[in-house]
């Protein structure tokens, strides 16, 4: 490709509101553009880098049996109402209507669409096993769309549904693509891990996120130090042995402590470790409230208490409610005389010996306040977030937190969407039985992003091989110098012929601006075709190391090959 003849609008200036390197790069490499808030233009190199993305995915995908099909964007709102999603869903589901009035979503996901395709189509147990997967823009109104590419409103994605007559097939499926997902993610040249995940509003029991390692990553993965055990935090289990105090039960009594609030206040001013605070948060647990207990050291995870509860929302009560529930401020919240609301706590609390609580009442707390003496609890049960330094869940060494990007992610769904919509088959002895479901979803349009962040340097990309949008950049220096255009075009050609994709800086702009552009658009290689064309040397720059060498047109394709490999 001639890059005179290329859409690849680079910007000198960093564009202010992009708050990652990868934003900011791929705006200023040119390779994107926003058009409305969440929502991008691929432009000429940002669509080569998705293709190869999407290449890899369709190659490993179909490796597995899989069948790629395409499906609508347009949904219609009844397939969403057989769920039951239309109702639970929110504004994050973009609705709209058709000219006879009827009610249609742009597909954030396919569950729906591909069941109700599946159970008119297919009926018998010998036509499963089934993998049908697809890539596909889909539409999440997000509330705060950000980061680029990493969380847009329009996104590609690719999806995979299974459909099986047991269990047992669903298991090998699942492990199948979890496979294909480790190779896709390899072939992308990423650093990301498999982390066991929460399956959330998706029902079903086995889920793994494929998380990129990254400082910018929105979660958070515990790992083990010692084994390969890794587990979104708000997923992996706590497995303590709280050691309780031997210390006499001393006599409870409520203290004044004025404008005493929160636990870092309680400490100083009674002078007590935060791990002999118990700290109490009303929670509404599908509109029921309950007074949920942790110590002062630990966080509360309302994950844990959603899988407990088995419920669909969990939320912190407003200081209003908690007003009318407990008749006290967040702040004063505490255990001691409840019996109006439900009571748990996590595991740890069990433990406490003497501790402090809020008295209920503004401006006091208890001391000496000790669990089943002085306050019930209906349940124990592990309720906070793992930390740095806990006992791995595997038993293997301890917990280190890292950051990453979700780009993938594989659920066991069960039969939550055949169920709900009908998608039954015939067994071998002619029984009707809902279909059991997988389904598997890579953010392709995300990946894009995930590897700008991981592939840069101050000077601009540095895509790797199975990525990048070309695979050699030559830039004849002076356009007005016969001898380098016509060596520059041959190498052009020669290289293309020899199956690379070339990228041919022909504009007639200075050397410094082509040099700039060229980093900052990141090809792995770069031919410079300057003063010693006449005796047909160039140099070739590794973009990587930066290192660079002079080569012989005559041997330039063992050179090129061998930074390549
Ligand atoms: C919605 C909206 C947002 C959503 C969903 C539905 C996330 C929704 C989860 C998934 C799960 C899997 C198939 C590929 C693998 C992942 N956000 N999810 O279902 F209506 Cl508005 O999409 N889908």
């Amino acid at each position: 490709m001639k890059q005179s003849k290329m859409f690849i609008p680079t910007l000198r200036e960093v564009p202010a509101d992009a708050e990652t390197k990868s934003h900011r790069l791929l705006l200023r490499a040119g390779y994107i553009r926003q058009s409305a808030s969440g929502v991008y233009s691929y432009l000429p190199l940002g669509k080569k880098v998705l293709k190869n993305i999407e290449n890899i995915v369709r190659e490993e995908m179909d490796n597995t049996g899989a069948n790629e099909l395409l499906m609508p964007t347009l949904q219609q709102a009844e397939l969403w109402q057989e769920s039951g999603r239309w109702y639970s869903y929110g504004p994050e589901l973009m609705r709209m209507k058709d000219r006879h009035n009827r009610e249609f979503a742009l597909g954030p996901t396919h569950e729906e669409v591909i069941t109700s395709l599946v159970r008119d189509e297919l009926s018998s147990y010998k036509k499963l096993p089934l993998t049908l997967y697809q890539i596909q823009t889909k539409f999440r109104d997000e509330k705060r769309p950000r980061f680029g590419l990493l969380r847009g409103r329009e996104f590609v994605m690719k999806d995979a549904y299974s459909f099986h007559a047991t269990s047992e097939s669903l298991d090998e499926t699942y492990n199948d693509l979890f496979k294909a997902y480790q190779n896709v993610f390899s072939r992308c040249g990423l650093n990301f891990r498999a982390v066991i995940a929460d399956s959330g509003a998706m029902g079903g029991k086995d889920t793994h996120e494929f998380m990129v390692l990254s400082e910018i990553g929105e979660d958070t993965i515990a790992y083990s130090d010692t084994s390969d055990y890794a587990a979104n935090i708000e997923m992996a289990p706590v497995v303590a042995n709280y050691e309780k105090s031997n210390e006499a039960l001393k006599e409870m009594e409520k203290v004044e402590t004025i404008n005493v609030k929160t636990i870092e206040e309680v400490t100083n001013f009674l002078n007590v470790e935060a791990k002999d605070c118990i700290k109490s948060l009303l929670f509404h647990i599908d509109q029921k409230p309950v007074l949920v207990l942790a110590r002062g050291d630990h966080e509360v995870n309302d994950v844990k208490l959603k899988n407990l509860f088995d419920a669909a929302v969990v939320e912190l009560a407003t200081p209003a409610e908690t007003q009318v529930a407990l008749n006290c401020t967040v702040g004063s919240l505490g255990p001691v005389g409840v019996d109006t609301i439900e009571v748990i706590a996590d595991n740890a609390v069990a433990s406490i010996v003497n501790g402090v609580c809020g008295a209920n009442e503004e401006n006091y707390h208890f001391i000496n306040v000790n669990p089943e003496r002085d306050f019930k609890v209906a349940q124990y049960a592990d309720l906070r977030f793992i930390q740095e330094g806990d006992a791995s869940p595997d038993g293997q060494g301890k917990i280190k937190f890292a950051k990453g990007i979700e780009v993938g992610h594989v659920f066991k769904l069960g039969t939550r969407y055949s169920e709900a919509m009908n998608a039954n088959f015939l067994d071998e002895n002619g029984r009707n039985k809902p279909m059991i479901m997988g389904c598997y979803g890579i953010g392709v349009s995300r990946l894009i992003s995930a590897a700008a962040e991981q592939y840069n340097d101050e000077n601009g990309l540095v895509w790797p091989k199975q990525l990048t949008p070309f695979h050699v950049h030559v830039i004849p220096v002076n356009m007005k110098n016969e001898e380098q255009v016509s060596l520059a075009e041959s190498l052009y050609a020669s290289l293309k012929q020899n199956g690379y994709e070339v990228l041919l800086d022909d504009r007639n702009e200075r050397p410094g601006v082509k040099f700039n552009d060229s980093d900052l658009i990141g090809l792995p290689v770069r031919v410079t075709v300057g003063k010693k064309a006449s005796e047909n040397i160039v140099e070739v720059k590794n973009r990587k190391t930066g290192e660079s060498v002079e080569a012989h047109t005559d041997e330039l394709m063992q050179v090129i090959a061998d930074m390549l490999a």
